[in-house]
C-alpha cells in the first residue's frame, strides 16, 4: 500500500485562522459527506447512514450521548458521528501483504493519523520473538499462544486485561467472565482515564456512579451549567437538545477556559434555520475559568447561596429535602461559610460580579442540571470538585426531580455499559457472588489493577501478559515513554482491534493482533444474525445491529474471540457454556439477566422499541444507597492550580478532527486551525511576556516536582497560537502531548491521569 502525499504530516502547512463562533451548519454536513465518500464510496455511504441510530440499525460508535426516546429518525447523527462511522466502514484494508511490506520499525515512524488511514485489519497477525514483521497466524494457533502463556504464569495476577468503551454489553460480560474464571481482577479500562472521578464521587455522594438525568430533563430545565466539556466537537447531538432547552426558556452557563464554538452558537444542520441564518446562541454566559478553578467556583457559589438563604430564610434552600434525604449538611454549611471569596476569585480568574450573577441564577432556578466531562474529571482534585458540584445541587434539592440533576457526559459509546457488565477492577461483592452462583466459579475477591497501576506493574515486571479488547492503550495512557517501556517488558501483548494503531507496534516479546467486527458490521457468529446491546450516558439500554459486509472473512466478533480463547484456555468441558454463548447471544443475555440487577427479562425488554432504562434509585425515588443511606454533603479542603512564575498550566484536549487517538484529519475547524496538530494555544500576552512571538516553534517541557528535584519531560516542536485562554493557561492536543503527563500525576481517590493540568515551560526550538 503506498502512502498518499496528503497524509504526510507536514507542520509547515499549518494554517491558523480566526476561531469560529458557531458549530455545525453547512460546513459540518459537507465535511461528514466528504469524509464518508472518501472512505466508503457512495453506495456504502448511503446504506450506512440510513442505519445509524435507527431502531433497526446500529448504535453510533461515536459518543455515548443518547438518542431522544421515540425520535430515532433518519439522519439522527452529527458530523463527528459520521466521521466515526466512515473511519470504521472504510473500504481500505490492512492485510498480510501490508504487514509483509512494512516492517514494524518502519510503521513506528508514522503518525497515528497515517496508521489509522491505512484501513481495517483483516487477518490475525503475530509478531514472533525477534521478528521484524508481523505474519499471519490461524485463529486456533493464536488462541493457543495466549492460553499457553496464561497457563505458564505463576499467578493469574501476572496478566492484565484492558477494555475500551466500544465493546458491547455481551462482549464485555463474557470478557470479564473469562478473566474472573481465569482468576484475576486486573481489568484496567478506558474509564480509568475518563469518568472514573465522576463514578468515585457520585457513588459516595448519591450511591450510584451514573448521571441522574434524561434528555427530557435537559429539555425542561431552568438552568444548565456545562463545565469542562466541549459538546460542539465531542457530543454534537447534545447541542440539538440544548437548543430545545433554550426554546423552552432554559438559561445555559458554560464554564470553560476556552470559548468553545459549540457552546456559543449552534447551527443545526438538520433544520432549515441551521443551514441559513445565524443559528442559536447556546450559552447565555461563559465563565472563562482558569484551569483547575472549578472546585473554587462551586464552593464560592455554595457560600453565596447559603448567604442568600440567610437574607431570606426559607426561600433558597430545600430544607425538607436536606432534612429527609441528606447527611452532613451542618459540617458542609460551616465549611462553605468560611470560604474566602478572594481566594475563589484568584483561583477561578472570574470577577465577583460573575460569581454573584451565577449564584443569582441558581437561586432563581427551580430545576438545575450540572453537566460535565474531562475538564473536571482529569484534575488532581477531580473527585472533590464533582462532589462539590453535587452538593451545590443538593442544597436546593436538585436530585430526583424532573428537570434537575447530575449529568456526567460519557465518552465512548458503551463505556457506561461495560462497567455495568463488570469491567472494573473492584466490582462489589454482590456482583461477584451472583456471577459465581450463575456459573459455578469462584471469582477472585482481591481488587485488581486499574490503568495506571497496570502500567506500573508491567514496568516493574509484575505483569507480563497484556490483552486489550479494543482501544489504543499506548496512545491513550500518560507518560508515553514509561508506558511503552512497560509494554515492551511483557512476554505477550494481544490487541483485539478494528484499525491499525500504535499499540500494535509497541509489543511484548510476542505480539498478536486479532481483527474484530465493529458496530457497523453484520455479525453472523454461530451462523445466525446476532445483535448486541449498549447502554448510553443516561442509562438507556438498546439494541445495536450492524448491517455492512465485514472487512474480511477472517474477522470475528468480540464475543467469538473471547469464547474462542476461553475454550483454548479451559477446554471444552467447562462449567461456562462458551460454545452456546457464541451460537446465540440471547444465551449471554439470559445470564446477564440473572447476574446484573436491572436486566431482568433482558431479551424481551431490549427488543421493545427504544429498549429500556435501568433503575437509578436517586432519580426514581430519591433513595440513596450510600454508607449513611442518604445523599452525602462532602466537606473538602479547597484545591486549585496556581501558575508558577514563567510557567504555564497545560490542558491536553481533543481537536474537532479526532476520536481520541484516532485522527480523522489535521483540522480543528472551530478553533481555526488547518493542516496540523502540533500547535499550542496561549494567551497573546503570555506569548509576549515569555519572550516569544506568534508562530514561534517551541518544545513543551513539563516539570514534575519530586522530593529531591524536578523531573522533566519533553514534547518537541509545537507552534505558538495566540488564543483567548486565561493568562497562565495553555492548551494542546492529545495524544501528542501524552509524553508530558507524568504517570504519578493522578487524581486523588480515582487514580485518573491529570491530563488537564500539566505544568510546562516553553523552550525555543533548537
Ligand atoms: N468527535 C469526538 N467525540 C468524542 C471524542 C473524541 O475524541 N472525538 N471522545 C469521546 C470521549 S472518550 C470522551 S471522554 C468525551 C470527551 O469530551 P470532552 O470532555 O468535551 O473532551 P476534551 O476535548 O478533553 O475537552 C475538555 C473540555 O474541558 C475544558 N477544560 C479543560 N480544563 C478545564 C478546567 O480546568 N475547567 C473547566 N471548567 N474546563 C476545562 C476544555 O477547554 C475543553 O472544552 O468525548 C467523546 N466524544
Ligand atoms: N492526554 C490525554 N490523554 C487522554 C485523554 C485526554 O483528554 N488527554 N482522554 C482519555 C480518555 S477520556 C479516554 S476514553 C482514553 C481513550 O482510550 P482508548 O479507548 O484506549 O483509545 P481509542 O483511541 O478510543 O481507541 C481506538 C482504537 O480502538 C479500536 N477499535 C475501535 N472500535 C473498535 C471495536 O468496535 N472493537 C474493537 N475491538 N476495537 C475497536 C481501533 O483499533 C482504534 O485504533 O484516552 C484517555 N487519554
Ligand atoms: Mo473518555
Amino acid at each position: 500500500m503506498n502512502k498518499p502525499d496528503r497524509y504526510i504530516f507536514d507542520e509547515d502547512d499549518v494554517v491558523v485562522t480566526h476561531e469560529k463562533s458557531y458549530a455545525a451548519g453547512v460546513p459540518a454536513v459537507l465535511v461528514s459527506m466528504r469524509r464518508a465518500m472518501e472512505q466508503m464510496g457512495p453506495v456504502r455511504t448511503a446504506r450506512t447512514f440510513l442505519k445509524l441510530n435507527q431502531r433497526n440499525g446500529f448504535d453510533c460508535p461515536g459518543c455515548a450521548w443518547p438518542e431522544t426516546p421515540g425520535h430515532r429518525k433518519h439522519a439522527e447523527f452529527c458530523e463527528n458521528g459520521a466521521k466515526a462511522v466512515a473511519e470504521e466502514a472504510t473500504t481500505r484494508r490492512v492485510g498480510p501483504e501490508f504487514f509483509a511490506a512494512h516492517p514494524v520499525a518502519e510503521l513506528l515512524e508514522h503518525t497515528d493519523y497515517w496508521l489509522g488511514q491505512q484501513g481495517r485489519l483483516t487477518h490475525p497477525m503475530v509478531l514472533r520473538p525477534g521478528a521484524t514483521h508481523y505474519e499471519p497466524i490461524e485463529w486456533d494457533e493464536a488462541f493457543a499462544v495466549i492460553a499457553d502463556e496464561l497457563r505458564r504464569l505463576e499467578s493469574p495476577d501476572e496478566a492484565a486485561f484492558y477494555t475500551s468503551g466500544r465493546t458491547s454489553n455481551e462482549a464485555a460480560f463474557v470478557y470479564q467472565l473469562l478473566i474472573r474464571a481465569y482468576g484475576t481482577n486486573n481489568m484496567p479500562d478506558c474509564s480509568n482515564m475518563c469518568h472514573e472521578s465522576s463514578g468515585t464521587a457520585l457513588v459516595d455522594s448519591i450511591g450510584i456512579g451514573k448521571g441522574s438525568v434524561s434528555v427530557p430533563d435537559l429539555e425542561h430545565a431552568d438552568l444548565i451549567l456545562i463545565a469542562g466539556q466541549n459538546p460542539g466537537t465531542n457530543h454534537p447531538r447534545m447541542l440539538s437538545v440544548l437548543e430545545k432547552s433554550k426554546a423552552n426558556g432554559a438559561k445555559v452557563i458554560a464554564i470553560n477556559p476556552l470559548p468553545e464554538a459549540g457552546l456559543l452558537r449552534f447551527k443545526d444542520p438538520q433544520k432549515v434555520h441551521g443551514v441559513v441564518g445565524d443559528g442559536v446562541a447556546i450559552a447565555d454566559d461563559l465563565l472563562q475559568i482558569r484551569i483547575g478553578g472549578d472546585q473554587a467556583l462551586f464552593q464560592g457559589l455554595a457560600k453565596l447561596i447559603l448567604e442568600a438563604e440567610d437574607r431570606n430564610p426559607g426561600t433558597v434552600l430545600d430544607r425538607e429535602f436536606i432534612a429527609e434525604h441528606t447527611a452532613g449538611f451542618e459540617a458542609y454549611a460551616e465549611h462553605m461559610r468560611n470560604v474566602d471569596l478572594d481566594t475563589v476569585i484568584e483561583a477561578t480568574g472570574l470577577s465577583l460580579d460573575q460569581l454573584h450573577a451565577t449564584a443569582d441564577a441558581l437561586v432563581a432556578s427551580e430545576k438545575t442540571i450540572i453537566c460535565w466531562a474531562m475538564g473536571l474529571t482529569q484534575q488532581t482534585h477531580g473527585v472533590a470538585t464533582i462532589q462539590d458540584a453535587t452538593s451545590l445541587l443538593l442544597l436546593q434539592g436538585m436530585i430526583g426531580k424532573p428537570g434537575a440533576g447530575v449529568c456526567p457526559v460519557r465518552g465512548h459509546s458503551n463505556v457506561q455499559g461495560d462497567r455495568t457488565m463488570g469491567i472494573w477492577e473492584k466490582m462489589p461483592e454482590s456482583f461477584l457472588a451472583a456471577l459465581d452462583t450463575e456459573f459455578g466459579i469462584t471469582s477472585p475477591r482481591e481488587h485488581g489493577y486499574d490503568a495506571v497501576d497496570a502500567i506500573r506493574a508491567m514496568r516493574d515486571g509484575r505483569v507480563s501478559v497484556f490483552m486489550a479488547m479494543g482501544g489504543n492503550f499506548v496512545g491513550a495512557t500518560p507518560d508515553t515513554d514509561v508506558t511503552e517501556a512497560a509494554l515492551r517488558n511483557c512476554a505477550l501483548t494481544v490487541q483485539v482491534s478494528t484499525k491499525l494503531n500504535r499499540s500494535h507496534l509497541v509489543t511484548g516479546e510476542t505480539g498478536l493482533i486479532l481483527p474484530s467486527l465493529g458496530r457497523t458490521d453484520k455479525d453472523l457468529s454461530g451462523g445466525r444474525k446476532q445483535l448486541v446491546t449498549v447502554e448510553d450516558s443516561m442509562s438507556a439500554v438498546h439494541i445495536s445491529r450492524g448491517g455492512l459486509k465485514p472487512a474480511g472473512k477472517e474477522l470475528r466478533s468480540e464475543v467469538a474471540i473471547v469464547c474462542g480463547l476461553a475454550e483454548a484456555l479451559f477446554g471444552n468441558d467447562h462449567s461456562i457454556p462458551w460454545t452456546e454463548f457464541v451460537g446465540d447471544y440471547d444465551r449471554i443475555r439470559d445470564s446477564i439477566s440473572r447476574v446484573v440487577p436491572g436486566f431482568e427479562d433482558f431479551n424481551t425488554r431490549v427488543r421493545q422499541p427504544d429498549g429500556f432504562v435501568l433503575p437509578h434509585p436517586p432519580r426514581d425515588e430519591r433513595r440513596f444507597e450510600t454508607r449513611t443511606g442518604k445523599a452525602n454533603f462532602a466537606v473538602h479542603a479547597l484545591h486549585w492550580v496556581p501558575v508558577p512564575p514563567g510557567r504555564l498550566i497545560l490542558q491536553t484536549m481533543r481537536s474537532h478532527d479526532q476520536y481520541n487517538t484516532t485522527i480523522y484529519g489535521l483540522d480543528d475547524r472551530y478553533r481555526g486551525v488547518k493542516g496540523g496538530r502540533r500547535v499550542v494555544f496561549i494567551h497573546p500576552d503570555d506569548i509576549t511576556a515569555l519572550g516569544f512571538a506568534e508562530g514561534d516553534r517551541v518544545d513543551l517541557v513539563s516539570e514534575w516536582e519530586l522530593a529531591d528535584g524536578v523531573e522533566e519531560r519533553r514534547a518537541k516542536d509545537f507552534r505558538l497560537v495566540p488564543y483567548p485562554t486565561p493568562r497562565g493557561n495553555a492548551a494542546a492536543y492529545y495524544p501528542e502531548t501524552n509524553p508530558l503527563v507524568p504517570l504519578d500525576h493522578v487524581a486523588r481517590e480515582s487514580n485518573t491521569p491529570v491530563s488537564k493540568a500539566v505544568t510546562v515551560r516553553l523552550e525555543r526550538q533548537s
